[in-house]
């Protein structure tokens, strides 16, 4: 009986607040109002966080394109890996060619013929004298020449001529060739070719790291012989 009067009493007290219209100043005491300044602060504090998370996610975002471009990188390297793999062991090279991108090359460091013999040697080992579509081609030519350890002065035959019309560098395949720089060298500080009616057949001259120069047809050098694998 002692217990239940006080508890009475606070319940007696607390309906006696809440028809008082106590309420607000209730729900006031625990919750209380935003001042002005308060609620600028808590809309400055949300930019904030808003601004931080957009923050991090363009790291995010930096970080996956980051990933991105490395997947597509190695990606691209194991398609190369694969196409190298793939041309390797379609087609190797015959006898003594080594492959040499797209082609096999074979220089008869042993031999020497006329331009037209050159050819038909060639032709025995079932390619053609060697010609070179684009620069890099030509590089890994004469790469090929200055390993091959041949003395100097060394000529090496090569499928190019003015053979048909003065003047009109052809390859051997029917193609214009190109000229200048980096194909073609010079002689006496004269760009070549220069021979005119006299030098009408295309060689890979050792004085000038193996660069094209017009020579005499009737020359007797060494031919580099190329096999097309593709
Ligand atoms: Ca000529």
């Amino acid at each position: 009986m002692r217990v239940v009067a006080p508890f009475l009493w606070a319940v007696v007290g607390t309906v006696w607040a809440l028809e008082e219209g106590n309420v607000g100043s209730l729900y006031d005491q625990h919750f209380p109002p935003l001042h002005a300044n308060c609620t600028q602060s808590l809309i400055d504090l949300l930019l904030m966080r808003q601004e931080v998370q957009l923050k991090e996610l363009k790291e995010e975002e930096k970080v996956s394109s980051g990933i991105l471009r490395e997947m597509a990188d190695i990606l691209t390297d194991i398609r190369g890996s694969l196409t190298l793999i793939s041309t390797s062991s379609e087609a190797p090279c015959p006898g003594n060619f080594i492959k040499f991108g797209e082609t096999c090359l074979y220089l008869a460091r042993d031999t020497s013929v006329t331009w037209e013999a050159a050819r038909d040697y060639c032709h025995g080992l079932g390619g053609d004298l060697a010609v070179f579509r684009d620069a890099n081609a030509f590089a890994e030519a004469l790469n090929y020449a200055k390993g091959s350890g041949l003395p100097n002065p060394a000529h090496i035959w090569v499928g190019g001529s003015d053979i048909s019309l003065e003047g009109e560098w052809k390859w051997i395949s029917g193609e214009d060739m190109p000229r200048g720089t980096p194909f073609w060298g010079g002689y006496n500080y004269v760009r070549e070719p220069a021979g005119g009616l006299r030098e009408n057949c295309a060689n890979l001259f050792s004085g000038d790291g193996f660069l094209i120069h017009d020579v005499s047809c009737a020359s007797k050098y060494i031919p580099l012989c190329q096999i097309k694998n593709t």
